[in-house]
């Protein structure tokens, strides 16, 4: 009889080994989130609409973390679908559902109770929370100083946790958590003195002060934090690898500096005074003269805002501005420039403004043309400061040196050499202060830069003189009974 049970058993057993095999090849073709991903070529994020991390503008989808994950995702090879979470709490909640977002990028920084619902990736932006008040108000200075006033922050941020600790150390503390508001949102409010302070990530006041002129850092609550991706808890780890991989990687070859110089560099170069001084002109001096930048770009096919900017850089906008070098008016033209453009009063603002359109858009068409756009802009700023002779002496020294003399970045590390006389002795046009265009052109980028993202280009309407001052990603979100308030 036991003989007889024996095959049985190993019939049974090599079923059972088969299933085992079966079960085990099962689990291995199951594909991975990253498997997924590659066969679906898309790959579904997950983001919050604001001009720190995602919004419209007029070239389309834009914004720092939607550069970042559009990298991440062209490097896959797959199509990026970007999905917005109304809330904090709506993002989290549908940060892996079936079908839904696998990836989060929205400037989140992981916490305890986060990482019961998702998990973490490398690093990518330092930011520290920022306690915000408004110019003129008294400066709040520490923790005990916010007893007493009215706070609003996001519903579900990490702020909202950070209030929350300290309520428990300060009783008196009284706080609002907001889910139907943006950062910027809340910065308008404490601009407009509709609350006191509010607690936000030092990137966002950095990316936001242009529009929001009252607003100002009180001081720093708690230490600096790291923003990071999320991807949906559990055990599969393929794609939170491979999103670590190229965080890495973004981070070595210099991209992700880019991206930070480029959305959040500007408090860097214009300081946090200028960029209030920037935010306060752009509404009080700009709208006296947009419709001449906006006639004579027009008229000399150029950019509206790279006209401001020009204008700003060199007079502040302002028309009756005189320099030590005797050069004039809101667009600084020299004597003999202006007679060339047949301006008659370099004082008056509007001739001013047509002349330094006609000459940069006229010294523009001369250029070489092996140079490229976008240097070929580049160029002509420096142009418009330095002349053209300087500028091709300090191309000419690029040749020598091995460099591209059609490049920007190559040639402006020419230019400051035209003022030493090691070099300019050995050049045809001689000395000039060639350090001048380079902090010319870095300023006007900068200031150009801001104009796209608070302005609208030319023929499209809204512009600052109307006082539709272009918030990115919220002035659809802005509750209707405030369209008409005054300008920012
Ligand atoms: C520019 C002229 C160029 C001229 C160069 O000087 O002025 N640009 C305009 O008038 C728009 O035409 O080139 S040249 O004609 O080929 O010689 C060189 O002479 C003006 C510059 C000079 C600069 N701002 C526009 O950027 C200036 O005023 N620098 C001195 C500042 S301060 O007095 O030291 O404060």
């Amino acid at each position: 009889m036991f003989a007889s049970i024996v095959p049985h058993m190993r019939h049974a057993l090599w079923l059972l080994a088969t299933g085992f095999l079966l079960m085990l090849s099962g689990c291995v073709e199951k594909p991975s989130t990253l498997e997924r991903i590659k066969e679906d070529g898309v790959l579904r994020v997950i983001t919050r609409n604001s001009p720190a991390t995602y919004f419209q503008d007029r070239s389309g989808e834009t914004g720092f973390e939607y550069e970042l994950v559009k990298r991440f995702a062209d490097d896959l090879g797959v199509k990026l679908e970007i999905q917005t979470a109304d809330n904090l709490d709506d993002l989290f909640a549908r940060l892996g559902q079936p079908n839904g977002p696998v990836l989060a990028a929205a400037g989140l920084v992981s916490s305890g109770s986060r990482q019961q619902s998702a998990r973490f990736s490398h690093p990518y932006l330092e930011v520290t929370p920022q306690i915000i008040y408004r110019n003129g108000q008294a400066r709040p200075t520490e923790p005990k100083d916010l007893v007493g006033k009215k706070i609003t922050v996001l519903k579900g941020s990490t702020h909202a946790e950070q209030l929350a600790e300290l309520k428990a150390r300060n009783p008196g503390l009284d706080y609002e958590e907001s889910d139907a508001v943006e950062v910027v949102d809340l910065l308008r409010m404490v601009d407009e003195g509709q609350i006191d302070y509010t607690l936000v990530d030092s990137n966002e006041v950095a990316m936001n002060q242009v529009y929001f002129p009252n607003v100002r850092v009180a001081f720093d609550l708690g230490e600096a934090r790291d923003q990071r991706w999320a991807v949906a808890a559990g055990t599969d780890n393929s794609l939170l690898h491979e999103i670590d991989g190229f965080l890495d990687k973004v981070r070595r070859n210099g991209t992700l500096q880019r991206l930070k110089d480029r959305y959040y560099g500007h408090v860097d170069v214009l300081g946090y005074v200028g960029a209030y001084t920037f935010a306060q002109h752009l509404q009080e001096r700009l709208p006296r003269f947009e419709k001449y930048f906006q006639a004579a770009a027009r008229q000399e096919r150029v950019d509206w805002r790279l006209m401001a900017a020009i204008g700003y850089q060199e007079s502040m906008w302002q028309a009756s501005v005189t320099s030590k070098t005797g050069v004039r008016g809101l667009m600084m033209l020299t004597q003999s420039t202006a007679q060339a453009m047949g301006v008659a009063n370099r004082l008056d603002a509007r001739q001013s403004i047509f002349g330094g359109a006609k000459y940069f858009a006229l010294i523009k068409d001369q250029l070489d043309e092996s140079i490229q756009e976008p240097d070929r802009t580049w160029f002509a700023l420096a142009a418009y400061n330095i002349g053209t002779a300087h500028l091709d002496d300090a191309r000419k020294l690029a040749v020598d040196e091995g460099l591209d003399p059609n490049k920007w970045l190559d040639v402006k590390k020419m230019l400051p050499r035209l003022s030493q006389k090691k070099w300019y002795s050995k050049t045809r046009y001689g000395y000039a202060r060639g350090g001048e265009p380079v902090h010319f052109v870095a300023n006007i980028r900068r200031y150009y830069d801001i104009l796209t993202w608070v302005t609208q280009p030319q023929g499209e309407g809204a512009a600052v003189a109307d006082g539709n001052l272009h918030v990115p990603g919220v002035d659809k979100t802005r509750p209707a009974e405030q369209k008409n308030s005054p300008p920012l």
